[in-house]
């Protein structure tokens, strides 16, 4: 898989050099190239910014050095642009994007060519985004309801979440099935050594060395702590997944099936959100 980065911040991105993702880089499992946006300015200033159109508080990324980077990106496709087959995508992170899940990063690690464009101060002239749909599969990105001063951090996110997706780069593959919204549920809790810790005992059932009763504490532990923390991924749940064993978990926790779908009970059945749980 390839990547490109720009940014205004090319040394924000340095952490993509570290652990599994700077690894999979020597491997040459991933090529990723960060590049300057200012190396595209047009003037001796090299300015990126520029006032808003109708006024309003902050500055605007210009047009132009847009265009050059996104087209210098363009250059290092795998494929060309006349050659048969996919587009590279074009993730623009944005708190007005669509949000980034497990399903996404999923979607994404099959991907050729990524381009990620971090855009700061108030973003970037929508025209890039315009101009670019004739290039590039564009995908306008927010990983959650909240604001970030720029796309640097969020990138960094993705593409960990993207690339520990593309085969070879864990080392062991099925950590990728056990883990948090794998299967639309939150990990169950996990335990080391020592069995007794400053007075607290690990779960006996761990220890028994039945590997039944272990697997269904574990999916107790995840559908009851998925019900406290995450009702939405409750409610998103497909009852045909669920065995008798969960549905009388997830009873327990205010939940019923009916009509094909995971109902909640009603507004004061079950644990709220953020209700502590193990
Ligand atoms: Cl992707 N970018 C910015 N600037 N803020 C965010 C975000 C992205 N996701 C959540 N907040």
């Amino acid at each position: 898989m390839r990547i490109d980065v720009v940014s205004i911040f090319p040394e924000y991105l340095s952490a993509l050099d570290l652990s599994l993702i700077g690894k999979a880089r020597q491997q040459g499992l991933l090529e990723l190239t960060v590049t300057d946006l200012r190396g595209f300015a047009t003037d001796r200033h090299r300015t990126v910014d520029d006032t808003p159109y109708g006024g309003g508080a902050g500055m605007v990324m210009k047009p132009e050095p847009w265009a050059l980077a996104l087209g210098a990106a363009l250059e290092r496709s795998p494929r060309t642009a006349d050659e048969p087959g996919e587009r590279p995508v074009l993730v623009v992170p944005s708190p007005a994007g669509e949000v980034f899940t497990q399903a996404t990063a999923r979607e994404l690690a099959l991907r050729e060519h990524l381009v990620f464009a971090c855009g700061r101060y108030e973003g970037i002239d929508e025209r890039v985004v315009d101009w670019s749909r004739e290039h590039f599969e564009v995908r306008p990105m927010s990983l959650g309801d909240y604001v970030l001063n720029g796309g640097e951090v969020a990138v960094l996110a993705m593409v960990e979440a993207i690339g520990r997706l593309v085969p070879g780069v864990i080392g062991n593959p099925e950590s990728l099935v056990e883990e948090s919204h794998s299967d639309g549920l939150l990990e169950y809790p996990v335990y080391t050594k020592p069995a007794l810790w400053r007075e607290r005992p690990v779960p006996e059932v761990l220890l028994s060395g039945h590997h039944g009763r272990i697997a269904r504490w574990r999916r107790d532990r995840q559908l009851q702590r998925t019900a406290a923390r995450r009702p939405d991924l409750v409610a998103a749940l497909d009852p045909a997944g669920l065995d008798r064993a969960d549905r009388a978990v997830l009873a327990g926790a205010g939940w019923t099936v009916a009509g094909g779908r995971v109902l909640r009970d009603d507004t004061t059945g079950g644990d709220a959100p953020g209700s502590p749980v193990a």
